[in-house]
């Protein structure tokens, strides 16, 4: 694929409800989409990093310099093979995982659109629909939390996932669970805690969870380990798992039991792929999370979750769970068995809807070799 261009568009998009975590509230998510143009074709790629740093390192800020000034650069003007051809070409910039992940998702749905393949055959998707559940950010109490897991129990997923911090953890996890008994339920702390305050959390050893989200910090797989010693309940890791080479070690030191894999966090697909099969071979059950994709972005994220790993529901909810109006034509829904339905169009399989991107733009960038 010869590149005559790459465009950044740096978005901001409303969210239907705001979305609170332990690191933080946000009325509006932004992004960068990234538009390759190359043989004729345009491929789309979106970039997850957002305005703040609080769930990584990486920002809107970090990841649109790293782009223009060094990822954009090393492949304008260029015969790309393709991402694995990418991937070589970049090992040389160290870090900004986001940042590549966005610009090889670009390439992949030019490589699909040019060979005429969907995302999901190219990487080797094995179902045409995917297991789903819907992430719910922090309420304003118990009470209302249950109230909001309610409604999307009455839409009709079937796996709910809350947010935890210190403080909001044990009581909203209890509420939960006891409003709905039998309801596949995990909770998620993004790194909130340490080995000595995550005592407090062993209360949620006895409510039949799925799995405890990231307690402890990014860096910091071994206390993860002597964490997981104390609980019944799985430990899986999100922020912690950064390569291959991680989730190896994480599986070596019985730091978890389940793995959450993003695509954007460990550098693109390629890698994603990469843990899914060390997974797969170890017998170690992973999933798919969302960074509050747009349409571009959760084309992928089902791609990705139709690899035959991925056997546990994904962090992958319908677009009006998180936007009025999205910035592709197609628009995600839930199936009636709790399920997403895989783009089979070639590449991404989804089309951009250029007024929706115009109207959420508010920085814009070409770069031409
Ligand atoms: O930790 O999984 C996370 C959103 C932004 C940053 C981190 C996380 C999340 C989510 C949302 O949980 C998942 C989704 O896209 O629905
Ligand atoms: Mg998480």
């Amino acid at each position: 694929m010869f590149i005559d261009r790459i465009t950044l568009h740096h978005l901001r998009m409303p969210l239907r409800s705001p979305f609170e975590t332990s690191f933080g509230r946000i009325d509006a998510r932004e992004c960068i989409l990234i538009a390759i143009a190359a043989d004729g074709l345009i491929g789309y790629g979106e970039c997850v990093a957002d305005r703040d740093p609080g769930y990584a390192y990486e920002t809107s800020g970090t990841a649109w310099h790293v782009l223009r000034d060094f990822l954009a650069p090393a492949v304008l003007g260029q015969d790309v093979a393709g991402p694995a051809a990418f991937q070589r070409q970049v090992a040389g910039v160290r870090g900004h995982p986001m940042a590549k992940a966005g610009l090889e998702l670009a390439l992949w749905d030019l490589q699909g659109k040019r060979e005429g393949r969907s995302l999901a055959d190219l990487l080797g998707g094995a179902r045409d629909r995917v297991d789903v559940g819907v992430s719910v950010g922090l309420q304003a109490s118990p009470a209302a939390l249950a109230q909001t897991v309610e409604g999307y129990l009455a839409q009709g997923y079937r796996r709910i996932k809350i947010k935890i911090k210190p403080g909001r953890d044990v009581l909203d996890a209890q509420a939960v669970r006891r409003a709905f008994p039998d309801i596949r339920l995990q909770v998620d702390a993004n790194s909130a805690y340490t080995l000595d305050s995550a005592q407090a959390l062993q209360p949620l050893d006895d409510l039949n969870l799925l799995w405890i989200e990231q307690p402890l910090a990014e860096d910091d797989l071994w206390d993860h380990s002597r964490l997981q010693l104390r609980f019944r309940t799985p430990i899986c890791l999100d922020e912690s798992i950064l390569s291959p080479r991680h989730a190896r070690q994480a599986l070596e030191m019985a730091a978890c039991r389940v793995i959450n894999i993003k695509a954007g966090r460990v550098g693109g697909l390629t890698q994603a792929v990469a843990i899914h099969d060390l997974c797969r071979s170890a017998g170690v059950p992973v999933w798919c999370g969302g960074m509050l994709e747009t349409g571009i972005g959760r084309a992928g994220n089902l791609a990705l979750a139709s690899l035959p790993g991925f056997t546990l529901p994904g962090d992958i909810s319908a677009t009006d769970r998180y936007y009025a109006q999205d910035i592709t034509v197609e628009r995600f829904t839930l199936n009636a068995d709790s399920t997403i339905t895989v783009p089979s169009g070639p590449g991404l399989g989804v089309s951009v809807d250029p007024a929706a991107v115009d109207a959420f733009t508010v920085a814009r960038l070409e770069i031409v070799g």
